[in-house]
This record gives C-alpha cells, sequence and structure tokens, in this order.
C-alpha cells in the first residue's frame, strides 16, 4: 500500500506532546554521516540519499529486518563520541520543535550508546570508556540546551533490554540518579516474543499492570483480542501509546490501517496517545501519524486535542509541570480563556 499522499500534508497545526519516541530511532542521517566520516567508521553509503535507502523503509518488514539497521548506522554514533551523544539528543529537541511538538519524551537504552559494556553489543566496534552513566547525562546536557534554544520540554525515559536483563539494575538505579536531570520513567524495550521472567512464563499486559504497575503501554494493539484485559485497561485508564506508522511498517497490525485498533480506542474513549517510534528508520515525522489517523482511521481535529491532552494528562512530568502544560494545552485549543491580559 503506497501512503505517499500522507507525506506534507499540514495536519493540526496545535502544539503536540509525544511520548513514544526512540531517541535512537531519531537521528539526522547528516549526523550519522559526520561522525561515520570524523571517527573512520565505516557505513553502507556517504550520501543522505544513499544512506537512507539502508537505513529508512515504506513497507513492512520483519523483526530480523527491523535489527538489521542498527548496526548500519549505530555504530558511527555509539563509537564513544561524547560530542555525539549530546548533539543527537540536542537536535531530537529541535526536531521536534519544528513538528510543533511542546513536550516529549525519548526513550533509550543507555547500554547501546555506551562502548564499556561487560557483554559487548553488536555495533561495538572497539572497547572504551564510555559508560551508561555517562551516556545518560550527555543526553540530560543535549536536552538541556536543546530546551533553551527551543523553548519546549524534553525528557527521557531509560529502556531495560529484554534480551540482556543483566543491564536492568543498573537501569533502575540511573532513573533514580538522574531523576532531577530529566529522566522520568523506565520501560522495558525489544523482542516481545522473549520471555520477560518475572516469576516464570511470558510478561504480559496483565503482568505489566498488576505486577510491573505499568501506568502506560507502549503500543497495545492486540489487547482488543482479550474482551477481559481490554475491559480492564479501560477501567484503569491505563494510556496507549499508539504509534500508527510504525504498526504498519512494523506488521504489529493488519496491513489493512482501516482495520487498524486505534479506531476502537478512539470509538471507547480510551486513554492513548499519537506518536512516531522510530522517525529516521520509518522516514517520518509526527505529521505523517496524524495523516493516517485523519485518512485511515477517521480522525478529527477534536480527537488530536484529545489525544494531545491524553498524553499530557499520562505523562510522567511531576504534578505541578504537568498542570502547566495542561493549561498550555487548553489555551491552545481554545478550551480556557488565556491567563496572559
Ligand atoms: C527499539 N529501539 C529502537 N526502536 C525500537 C523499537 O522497538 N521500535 C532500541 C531502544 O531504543 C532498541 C533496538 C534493539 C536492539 C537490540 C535488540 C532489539 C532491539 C530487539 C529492538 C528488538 C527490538
Amino acid at each position: 500500500m503506497a501512503h505517499n499522499s500522507t507525506n506534507n500534508v499540514q495536519i493540526f497545526n496545535k502544539p503536540r506532546v509525544e511520548l513514544h519516541l526512540h531517541l535512537d530511532g531519531a537521528i539526522k542521517p547528516e549526523t550519522i554521516l559526520y561522525f561515520g566520516k570524523k571517527r573512520g567508521i565505516k557505513l553502507p553509503a556517504d550520501s543522505v540519499e544513499g544512506l537512507m535507502s539502508y537505513v529508512g523503509y515504506d513497507e513492512p518488514r520483519n523483526l530480523t529486518e527491523f535489527l538489521e539497521i542498527f548496526s548500519y548506522y549505530m555504530p558511527a554514533i555509539a563509537s564513544g563520541d561524547r560530542d555525539a551523544v549530546r548533539r543527537i539528543a540536542y537536535e531530537l529537541v529541535e526536531m521536534k520543535a519544528k513538528e510543533g511538538v511542546i513536550y516529549f519524551e525519548a526513550r533509550y537504552s543507555p547500554h547501546l550508546f555506551a562502548n564499556s559494556n561487560v557483554i559487548p553489543i553488536p555495533w561495538n566496534q572497539k572497547p572504551g570508556d564510555l559508560t551508561p552513566d555517562e551516556v545518560v547525562h550527555l543526553v540530560n546536557q543535549g536536552f538541556q540546551e536543546g530546551e533553551k534554544h527551543f523553548k519546549i520540554k524534553a525528557r527521557s525515559i531509560l529502556c531495560c533490554m529484554r534480551h540482556i536483563p543483566g543491564w536492568s539494575t543498573e537501569i533502575v538505579s540511573l532513573c533514580k540518579k538522574y531523576r532531577n536531570e530529566g529522566v522520568v520513567g523506565m520501560d522495558l524495550a525489544g523482542d516481545e516474543s522473549l520471555n520477560c521472567k518475572l516469576n516464570s512464563g511470558h510478561c504480559t499486559a496483565y503482568e505489566a499492570v498488576d505486577v510491573l504497575k505499568a501506568e502506560r503501554i507502549g503500543h497495545g494493539y492486540h489487547t482488543i483480542d482479550d474482551f477481559c484485559l481490554y475491559k480492564r485497561l479501560l477501567k484503569l485508564n491505563i494510556h496507549f501509546e499508539i504509534c500508527p506508522w510504525s504498526s504498519y511498517l512494523t506488521g504489529a497490525c493488519d496491513p489493512d490501517l482501516m482495520k487498524h485498533p486505534a479506531i476502537r480506542f478512539r470509538e471507547d474513549k480510551a486513554n492513548y496517545s499519537l506518536n512516531t517510534d522510530d522517525p529516521l528508520i520509518f522516514k517520518s515525522t509526527l505529521d505523517k501519524d496524524y495523516c493516517i489517523a485523519s485518512k485511515y482511521m477517521g480522525f478529527t481535529e477534536d480527537d488530536f486535542m484529545e489525544a494531545n491532552i491524553n498524553g499530557a494528562r499520562s505523562c510522567f512530568l511531576p504534578d505541578k509541570e504537568k498542570e502547566e502544560l495542561l493549561l498550555t494545552l487548553y489555551e491552545a485549543y481554545g478550551m480556557v480563556q488565556s491567563t496572559v491580559c
């Protein structure tokens, strides 16, 4: 299915909130080329177009093909270059500000940017001294510089990886250590076909909510296949982070976007937001996801406002900052009188 007509269309020209976005899936190709050259790291191509023909795609692929992409470009960024880590964080703030986003939470696995790991990562060419701890600090610095410059708010969520549970305790301590420097939450990322051992067996949405006390679920499209579960999630007001274009390209749901679970979420007035996931790899901006929601799922301007308000309500900011964010949205959406005389 071609979705070209969903590119470059002006849609929902109001402030937005984005909660599900991977830092490592949201890097500018120019920056990958720059650090590849600087660090003498071989990339599959030396132009933006050439690189994008390896890194980006627009028809569904399987997980193996999806993962292969990271090994094309991550060596250039995760080579122990402190400037690279700071810069991709800073540039993400710039990128999102241009898309009308006023608050976002970007997630990443600090270990996947480090080069000091005991268990080396596939794209780590030479061991070095950049630790996951310092990676988090560098990302925080990049976000803070970006916030000053672009006048929007950026926070981060640290990812545990399902295939390397040994990293998770460090993630918990890094979340605590950097809670006052911009880290607002924790995520469990990676291959969902892998067991995430709690006591035994698979980590289901039930366990995510009941045991791990998750307040939000990334994607969560298949929860509608289990009526009991879905009803509970609605009742608990669990937030669904929907990524329309990503779900098409990763095969997370039916390729017919007119059958997308987001339609059901909207009808049921569920608590959800719209997000890009990996805009580098999916060659997208948030506009693409809004256009798809409008064209194939019947979303209106009111639905977009609702999704953004839900995003703000379910974000991981402290209460006072959350209230400020909500007020900014209410004012921009004409739902309250502006407090400015
Ligand atoms: C995950 N990542 C980036 N995008 C995604 C996604 O699922 N859309 C990063 C974390 O920010 C991890 C990439 C990754 C590395 C190693 C194994 C993985 C993996 C297994 C992603 C499954 C999925």
